[in-house]
């Protein structure tokens, strides 16, 4: 009986829904319950993917996303590194607000109050099934992680039905899958330990021990070794339980396909947290060399390959046309982000930025814009949207999606951008980039004064640090190399009285210089 209203409500949604495409030219978007899929990617750059015209690299499966949907070309994320864009998206808030909205080491503790909204949290209100599967990064636990026990507060408990996650990144220890708050494949007599700040002891390390190494390290990345590379962070024990990196691409995937074969029967949420092209770069052995680029080129056509056969995967289980997937990156690109692995000795042509200036941790334009595409078979037509958008947009606009609101967040209702029913973008946006901030407004960009150095040596980025104000008109110059700030002081007075006003005039408090160690 339960079994037959279910097919009679979905053969009334899915009837309405054609009437609806009929009617209208432009999209519709009922209140039937679409499955909802955030695809993100870790440090993938405005320039890496073909369909934003990378010339030296082919993406089929992102263009294929895009090309059938919107490709957005000023979407940003929140922040220029990936703990507090992943914080924006989630829960709607600007990461300038939290001040420990900072990369984050593998030992730290949960990041997000488990009282507040959450993206995974509106869906659960609305009767859907959540899931991540991939790079966390948001913190675990309430201080000292004993990963031998169930690990907890995490993403299960700020709205993830099930979780199968990293825990911070592919490059910093613990190196073990995290299943639901417990390390798969862990064996008790082999108990996992963690310390940021001093190695075990008798423990190799990169520096101990060289000759370990597959893969050098440039700066930073010398202590525990785990295959062959060497990461951050002391890790002791877990033998069983540690990943194999070469395949943890297809792993992840193989964890999606699983998910949304066995979650048909109710709408999902799923959020694919990518780890590519992030440091280490590990494509698996049939990815080596195709790209000519080395292993980032390599690891970028890994994560497109994946990404297409994730949506054969949709298709195939007949979800494609309820499905809405959203696909962007957590923050820019970086090439040299801390070992040797020819990023910048075999890049080529290639321009990752797209031409945007700087790149991850930098506050000028190619930290945050980033890929972004909205995907809807028979629901989003294709177009480019020209509209300014922001990850930490989602949260409003998905709860407009489920027709519901969320209340006291930076979050914008943006649905008609993302469903290309506008290009009506949002009119402001504050950016961040390791504790900077600057505001984008219409085509402008005011980049306050900071100090410290522009030119981050380490990983070759400007970061945009002057003693200065920037101003910018990107939609003439877009690269930023022609700052306005004294040739056009109204409009920097005018910037600059709304950044204060949106960010406060005590924004640069408290700001300090990243170190890289
Ligand atoms: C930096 C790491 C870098 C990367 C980054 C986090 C060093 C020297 N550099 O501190 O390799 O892990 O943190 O990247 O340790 S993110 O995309 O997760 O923000
Ligand atoms: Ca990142």
């Amino acid at each position: 009986m339960r079994i037959s209203m279910f097919f009679l409500i979905i053969l009334i949604t899915v009837s309405c829904n054609s009437i609806q495409k009929k009617e209208n030219t432009k999209v519709t978007i009922s209140s039937s319950k679409p499955n909802v899929i955030v695809i993100y990617l870790d440090d993938l750059g405005y320039g890496d993917v073909s369909c934003y015209n990378a010339t030296e690299l082919e993406t089929p499966n992102m263009d294929a996303l895009a090309n059938g949907g919107i490709r957005f070309t000023n979407a940003y994320a929140s922040s220029a590194t990936c703990t507090p864009s992943r914080y924006a998206l989630l829960t709607g808030i600007y990461p300038w607000r939290n001040k420990k909205a900072k990369i984050l080491p593998g030992t730290a503790p949960l990041l997000i109050d488990t009282l507040q909204i959450t993206l995974p949290k509106l869906f659960k209100k609305e009767g859907y099934d959540t899931a991540i599967i991939g790079k966390w990064h948001l913190g675990l636990g309430t201080g000292v992680i004993n990963w031998n026990e169930h690990i907890s507060p995490g993403p299960n408990e700020v709205g993830f039905d099930d979780s199968y996650i990293l825990a911070a990144t592919q490059d910093r220890v613990p190196t073990v899958y995290i299943q639901n708050g417990d390390v798969v494949g862990l064996d008790n007599d082999d108990p996992i330990e963690v310390n940021y700040f001093e190695n075990f002891k008798n423990e190799p390390t990169a520096i101990t021990h060289p000759e370990m190494l597959t893969m050098k390290w440039h700066h930073g990345h010398n202590n525990s070794i785990v295959n062959g590379i060497p990461r951050i962070g002391y890790m002791k024990g877990g033998e069983s339980a540690k990943w194999s990196d070469v395949d943890m691409a297809d792993h992840f995937l193989d964890k999606v396909k699983a998910y949304v074969k066995s979650h048909k029967e109710k709408p999902f949420f799923l959020y694919y947290a990518m780890q590519q092209p992030h440091v280490p770069r590990t494509p698996h052995p049939r990815f080596i060399g195709k790209s000519g680029m080395g292993p980032r080129g390599d690891v970028i056509l890994e994560a497109d390959w994946c990404i297409g056969e994730f949506v054969k995967t949709l298709k195939k289980e007949g979800l494609l046309e309820n499905t809405l997937i959203i696909l962007s990156s957590d923050n820019g690109p970086v090439l040299n982000d801390g070992y040797f692995d020819d990023a910048v000795e075999k890049l080529g042509n290639h321009n990752p930025s797209g031409g945007l200036r700087g790149g991850k941790y930098s506050i000028f334009e190619a930290g945050t814009r980033v890929p972004f595409i909205t995907y809807w078979e028979g629901r989003i037509e294709p177009m480019v949207s020209d509209a300014v958008i922001c990850q930490i947009d989602l949260l409003a606009s998905l709860a407009s999606l489920l027709n519901t609101e969320v209340n006291d967040t930076d979050s914008k209702d943006l649905l008609s951008a993302l469903t290309g029913n506008s290009e009506k973008g949002r009119d402001h946006l504050i950016l961040e980039a390791t504790g900077k901030t600057a505001l984008r407004s219409g085509d402008w960009v005011y980049i306050p004064a900071y100090e410290g150095t522009n030119y981050r040596e380490e990983v070759g980025i400007e970061v945009g640090n002057f003693p200065f104000e920037q101003l910018y008109n990107i939609s003439d110059d877009a690269g930023q190399n022609n700052n306005l700030a004294q040739s056009n002081p109204e409009k920097l007075f005018e910037m600059k009285a709304l950044f204060e006003k949106l960010r406060g005039k005590d924004y640069n408090r408290g700001v300090k210089e990243v170190k890289f160690q």
